[in-house]
Order: structure tokens, then sequence, then C-alpha cells
């Protein structure tokens, strides 16, 4: 794909070519320990990279219940940086730099302002990040953007892959929770797809309780670029994961709850319930008609049973992953609580449309690969990678021989299996949710460790392996600890992303802060002599430049909101500072070239020391100063 992978000195065929016994591999330095270490094991392990070699690919991965994203390096598996998200990040300051919490605040619905207003709070802290997929163009990766879902609190991120930090965060209306999220393949993104996961009242007002037969439930397209919704189908049962096609006609969604049931015995007591196909341009064209409701200042379409912008394909019981193929062909709906996949064609798609047309027409395969098939992935010659939750395998299959056996033709579809460790949930393959799936890479996202690492304690690390799929059988090469979670990852060939080293002066995220200053006759990059008073808020705009602040010390009062604007005029890679205000909860990270601010009461008499809290400098220590706050006068 990109010359640049060619820099990993270590070929994996060359050196199984070449050696019997991976006494290579120990002279090039191996860092980390294969599972199950031994020869064997060792020969396997080409994906340790010697210190300083640079990996492959990115691999972004979610972390559930953290509420961030996570970068980490493909194959070596170092983690590389976090991103802070949904979650509050004392390193960073994510939730608490101005910067941050605009980030965090624009995009939350009036209700939930007043309901957080009430819990003495601007934003959540918390979130449950499932689901990160990077913004296409032309059914591949370009580069752009990361979205990612929060099931805990109904909202939808934007990460911009030029700085790695979240720059858009948005509520989503009507919808309960969100979970399933995918970009458009095709042409674009373009839009979002994001299913609500939980049913509840249209209008959720407390009319409508205990009356599981009135709720509904809420697909949502999101505009990527504006990061508005642009509409949303009301459904019938619950949403669960989704995907979309590679023509960009069509968005599938699996949905586990057809019953609508409110307890496990009610929701898992069909023997059938199915996946949803939405026709986009039957939406787009009754939402331009005027033909919706408006809801919360978004347009609704009814999509629910017979409605003609939506397909419900019966699936054996609880279906739940939901993936499309390189091949731009099929999409894999994962059977859960069924030991099967349902295959659909697209190119069956369009008949479903028509009077009359049986759902279940677009299927092409079913193929039984074992208990608990969760999620597939692809490695781009046609096979495909299902995680088996309760046998803790993953089974590679042949999407040809699954449709050829359909047809009734006498062949196994299943070439091999491999044993994790163990209950994989999610798997992903190196580029495998784009046309450019490349077949090197398999991540098995394992939901419990147990005995595959020291113990901890109750509370036991999840574990992520990766795999080479690059041969007929499957190799586990590596164990991966991971707190929680490893929910969900997407890998990237390195030569889509192009990070930039340090901020651009010019950036809008501190735009707040630039109008701020040219108000009060400050350049951010000179800073202030002394604050500047306006009323009961002082505003400090101080600059850094290893290991100084411009400002040894400043004054307040007691009760004054004062602001500290930093400019970290360092200007090369890596020269982050931090600042912290010792004894106020204050810390936030400057990196080099850009703005950050922070506000707060200085209700706290005395001398109050500040400092760089980034190592930085030989005299990172000595890089500090003092806040003096003169009492109230009693
Ligand atoms: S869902 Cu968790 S294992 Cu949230 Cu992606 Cu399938
Ligand atoms: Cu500046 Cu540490």
């Amino acid at each position: 794909m990109s010359d640049k992978g060619k820099s990993l000195t270590i070929n994996r065929r060359d050196l199984l070519g070449a050696t019997a016994g991976g006494a290579v591999l120990a002279a090039a330095g191996t860092g980390i320990l294969a599972s199950g270490a031994g020869p064997a094991r060792a020969a396997e392990g080409d994906f340790a990279l010697a210190p300083g070699e640079l990996d492959e690919y990115y691999g972004f991965w979610s972390s559930g219940q953290t509420g961030e994203v996570r970068i980490l390096g493909v194959p070596s598996m170092r983690e590389l940086m976090r991103i802070p998200v949904f979650n509050r990040c004392s390193a960073t300051g994510w939730g608490q730099t101005n910067e941050s919490l605009k980030v965090l605040t624009e995009g939350l619905l009036p209700e939930t302002k007043a309901y957080l207003a009430a819990q003495g709070k601007v934003t959540y802290d918390n979130g449950d990040l499932h689901h990160p997929h990077m913004s296409f163009t032309d059914g591949t990766y370009d580069g752009r953007y990361l979205f990612a879902n929060d099931k805990a609190n109904t909202r939808v991120a934007r990460i911009r892959c030029d700085v790695m930090k979240c720059d858009k965060i948005i509520e989503i209306p009507n919808a309960k929770d969100i979970h399933g999220l995918r970009p458009q393949k095709f042409p674009r993104t373009g839009y979002v797809f994001a299913n609500g996961e939980h049913e509840a009242p249209l209008v959720n007002d407390g009319t409508i309780l205990d009356k599981p037969e009135e709720y509904v439930n809420i697909f949502t397209a999101i505009d990527g670029d504006e990061m508005k919704v642009a509409w949303q189908v009301i459904v019938s049962g619950n949403l669960d994961n989704c995907d979309a096609d590679y023509q960009g006609k069509y968005a599938f969604a699996t949905s586990y709850n057809s019953e609508m049931g409110t307890n496990l015995a009610e929701m898992t007591e069909s023997e059938t319930d199915h996946a949803v196909i939405f026709d986009i341009k039957a939406i787009e064209e009754a939402v331009a008609a005027g033909d919706y409701q408006e809801l919360q200042g978004v347009p609704v379409v009814d999509g629910r049973k017979g409605s003609r912008f939506t397909r419900y394909v019966s699936i054996p019981n609880s279906p739940h992953g939901c993936n499309a193929a390189p091949d731009k062909r099929h999409i894999v709906i994962n059977g859960k609580l069924s030991p099967t996949v349902s295959v659909i064609d697209v190119e069956k798609v369009p008949a479903l449309f028509e009077e009359d047309a049986d759902p279940r027409s677009c299927i092409v395969a079913e193929p039984q690969l074992g208990l608990g098939p969760l999620h597939t992935a692809f490695d781009g010659k046609g096979n495909c990678f299902t995680t088996l939750f309760l046998d803790s395998q993953v089974a590679k299959w042949s999407m040809d021989k699954a449709i050829q056996a359909y047809g009734g033709a006498d062949v196994d579809p299943i070439i091999s299996k491999v044993d994790v460790h163990y209950q994989p949930g999610h798997n992903s393959t190196s580029m495998g949710e784009t046309a450019e799936a490349d077949g090197k890479w398999l991540i098995s996202m394992n939901k419990f460790s147990k005995d595959r690492f020291l113990n901890v304690g109750p509370l036991k690390p999840e574990n992520e392996q990766l795999i080479d799929i690059s041969g007929d059988e499957m190799k586990v090469v590596h164990d991966g600890p991971t707190f929680a979670e490893p929910h969900d990852s997407i890998i990237v060939h390195r030569s889509k992303v192009n990070p930039v080293t340090i901020w651009d002066r010019n950036d809008p995220t501190w735009e707040e802060a630039r109008q701020q200053a040219a108000a009060d006759g400050v350049d951010l990059e000179d800073g202030a002599d002394e604050p500047i008073r306006d009323g009961n808020k002082v505003r400090v705009y101080m600059t850094s430049v290893a290991p100084t602040f411009s400002l040894e010390k400043f004054t307040v009062k007691q009760g004054d909101e004062v602001t500290i604007y930093i400019t970290n005029l360092d200007d090369i890679d890596d020269l982050t500072h931090g600042f912290c205000l010792s004894n106020f909860g204050v810390a936030i990270e400057v990196a080099p070239q850009a703005t950050a601010s922070v506000t707060f009461v200085a209700e706290r008499p005395g001398v109050h020391w500040f400092y760089c809290q980034w190592f930085c400098h030989a005299l990172h220590m000595e890089m500090r100063g003092r806040m003096f706050v003169e009492p109230r006068a009693t």
C-alpha cells in the first residue's frame, strides 16, 4: 500500500523462511513476550519491533466505560497515546480547560443542561465509548476524523486526526443511548449512522411510563462535517450495531429485541429478531419534500414495520454485530444467541422494496460457525473471521463456500478456528472495514483475561490478542492486558494518517481566547505583565518557554473569578508544558504552540505556587511561580 511500511526491517515471510528457531528475532531485540513463550512462539513472533522501529499501522481503540480513545501501534501493540473524549482527564485537563468545556457543553440539549445544573455540573464526566470509526472517502479511510458513540449519555463525538483531539460532541435528541455507530463509506462521510439502543416513549416527558407497547427506537443520521443531526427514523424493536454499504444506498442495523420486551425473558422470547435496512435515498426525498414530523428541531420519519423507508429481515434470535465485507457486496449479521451468521447480498436489497417481496430473499448464506458469534472481520481475500463468545474462539470461514453451501452444495465453509483467551467480543483486521482490507493482522478483543496475567486482585484486566492471519492457520502472537476495556478497534495503515507535530497558532481551538485577548488589547504570544481586571473577573495572560513562565508572580483578590491563559511559545516536538495550580485542583496541558485556558474562583487567600506539570527541561522543577491571593476585607 505505502512504501513507508517497508521500513519494517523484520519481514514475516522472510523470517519464517529463514529461521527455524527464532534466533534472528532474539538478536533483533524483541521487546515483547509472545503468548505461551517458547521457541515455536518466538518464530511466530515477528510482530515485535526493535526499539525505535515504527509500526506499520495505527490502531484506534475504544475504551468502553473509561470513555476515551486510545492509539496503539500495530503490530507492536504498544500504547502510544490516549485521547480523552467523554471522560475527565487529570493529565491534560480535558473537562477543565475552557477549550475542552466548550466541546463538552455546547452540544448538550437544554433539558440535559438543566438536569446537570441541578447536580452542580456543566457536563457529564462519564461516558461509554464503544465504537471508534474513521471517516471514509470512496470506500476507504481518509484520515480526517474519528467518530465515536457514548452509550451512557446518548452522545456522538468527533476527533480531529490532525491533532488527535476531540473537537465536537453532540447529544442526540429523541434517541436513547447511542450504541452502534458507523460512518458512510461511499461516496464519503457524509453521514455518521448512530443507533439508539434502548426503547422509550418518543416524547419522554413522563406522560407514558410502564407502557412498553408505546416505546419506540430511533436511528439517526448525523452530518459528519457539520456535526448536526440530519434526520432520524423511528423503528420497531431496538437497534444494536450498524454498518453502511459501499454504494451509498443503504444502511443496516441489527435488532435483538423485536419483542419489545423489558426484561431478559421477554427480550429473548421469540425465535427470530431482525436486521433493519434503511433506504437512504427514500428518507432523504421524504425529508426534502417536508414529509416528516419535527421533534426537537430534527426531521423524523416513521420507519416502523410496513414503512417504505425500511425493510425488516428476520434473523435467528438476537443478532448483534453488523459488518460490511470489503467485497462491497455482502453484509454479515452475527447471530449471538444463534450459532449462525446471516449474509445479506446488497445487490438483492433493491428488490425487497418492491411490493410483496420476501425480506429473507436478500439472505445468500447462513453458515453455522459455533456458539455466540458476535462480530466479523475480513481479510480482503474472501475470508471472514467471526468471534465466538461462548466458545472462546475465532472462526475463519469462506464467504464463497458459505454461499455455495446455502445453495445446497456439500461444502464446509469453515477453514479453521483458533482459541482466544477468553470470551471475545469485537475483532478487527488491518484495514478490514474498508475496500483496502489487506489480510495481515487480526485483533481479538477478549472480555476476560482470567489466568493470562499476574493476578491484580478481583478486578482483572481484559485481554486483547494479536493474531497473524497471513496464512491459512491463524496464529495468536501476542497477549495485551487492557484496562476497561478493549471494546472495539480499527487498524489503519499509517499512510492514511498524518498528524501534525506542533499546533498551528491559527488553530480554531482557542478562538475564544484569541478574541478575549484582542478585546483586552493583549497579544497571546506576548502575554501581559499584570492581570487584567474587569469587575471581579481577572484575566492573566502568560507565555511559557522552557523552563520559565513569563510571570513569576501575580496578585488577585479572594473571590475573584480568575482565568489563566497560557501560550506555549516553544515550537519543537515534544516540548509540552503544563500549568498546575497547587491546592486549587487546576492542571492543564499546553502543547507546543498551543494556547489553553482555565477558569476558577480564587476563594483561598495566601501564597499559592503554580508549576509546570509536564516534564520539559532539566530545570522543569524550577519552572514555577506564585499566585498571591489578597484576603477579602472583613
Ligand atoms: S457491542 Cu460490545 S462486544 Cu457495544 Cu460493539 Cu459487540
Ligand atoms: Cu515546562 Cu515542565
